[in-house]
């Protein structure tokens, strides 16, 4: 085995110094962000941080999540991880959230009656959501926002939502894999300075909703991306599932891929059928079992049989929205 790698090994230097290139492991990325062929914006490097810090926990310990900003090939300026509505929007009730000394073992000890109605249709449905994201959410109904997630990156946290509509109604969510190292979609983590973390949603509502394949999920922000011929593009799907962030620490120089947000992407009336399905994630995968914002209130989530969905790379995708009509 060792032998035959190391034929291998020998004969691709071989190749490469015939075709002088150096086969040295610190070669820069083989694609120049000037043969990028495909539909996003490519930046390079850490973003100019443009918000220190959204959230202080007063009770533990939350990782730093600030707002960058950094400018493209063309001259665009992009914020990342993505804009929000944090700071002005109306919050999420939690079911769980440490930094706020809430932490009930259960959904026998939150006070269901005491969550706001959202009125969108004032003759609809009252309907009870119960929402987890890895890191940040933003939900919209028929277009008009409900509520935001109140710790955009850690602790982690749980929601619960009330609001009032008619069917069919759309549900649009906007899904933040926060990062620390703004720009490069990366963290300081697992005893990694530029540790790319992975995002996740799930969600259950009390008519019958459950996050599914049938939601459909696209994304707006893939990073780190070390060598951009990763990046491909199928029917409308984004995809980098061959870019890999093993074997480099040249965190700082990542590359960042980003698309334009539709104006009205939450909208009753968006036209979302480019969007892909999305892909489904086992709670193994997300890593939740040692998350009690998930587990003290599981049978609202994989016990009432929904899935956490993202985009089809739950690791470098970190901007994805969601979108899904119920009928
Ligand atoms: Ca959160
Ligand atoms: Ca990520
Ligand atoms: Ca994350």
């Amino acid at each position: 085995m060792t032998t035959q790698k190391n034929q291998v090994l020998a004969l691709s230097s071989a190749i490469l110094l015939a075709a002088g290139c150096s086969p040295e492991p610190d070669m820069p990325p083989s694609s120049n962000i000037n043969d990028y062929r495909g539909s996003a914006s490519i930046t390079q490097g850490i973003a100019k941080t443009v918000e220190t810090n959204l959230f202080e926990c007063k009770n533990g310990r939350s990782r730093v999540a600030g707002i960058g900003e950094i400018t493209d090939t063309e001259g665009k300026v992009w914020t990342v991880p993505a804009k929000n509505n944090f700071v002005t929007a109306p919050k999420a009730v939690d079911l769980y959230e440490e930094c706020a000394n809430i932490t009930p073992k259960s959904l026998a000890d939150v006070n269901e009656d005491s969550v706001p109605v959202a009125v969108i249709d004032p003759d609809g449905e009252e309907v009870t959501g119960y929402i987890f994201a890895d890191n940040y959410f933003e939900l919209y109904i028929n277009g008009t926002l409900v509520a935001v997630d109140t710790v955009p990156f850690t602790p982690f946290n749980s929601s619960i939502v009330k609001f009032k509509v008619k069917k069919p109604y759309i549900i649009a969510v906007k899904a933040i894999d926060w990062e620390e190292n703004l720009g490069l979609g990366t963290e300081d983590n697992r005893g990694k300075a530029y540790h790319p973390g992975d995002g996740g949603f799930i969600a259950s509502f009390s008519d019958g909703t459950v996050t599914n394949s049938d939601w459909q999920a696209q994304v707006f922000y893939t990073a780190p991306i070390y060598d951009l011929t990763c990046l491909s593009e199928i029917e409308g799907r984004r995809l980098s599932e061959t870019c890999t962030t093993e074997g480099t620490d040249d965190g700082q120089n990542a590359y960042a891929a980003h698309w334009e947000t539709p104006s009205n992407w939450m909208g009753k009336d968006f036209d979302s059928t480019s969007w892909p399905q999305a892909t489904l994630y086992s709670e193994d995968e997300i890593g939740v079992d040692n998350k009690n914002a998930y587990m003290n209130f599981i049978e609202k989530f994989s016990g009432a049989g929904a899935s956490f969905i993202w985009s089809t790379n739950v690791v470098l995708d970190n901007k994805v929205l969601l979108r899904y009509e119920v009928k």
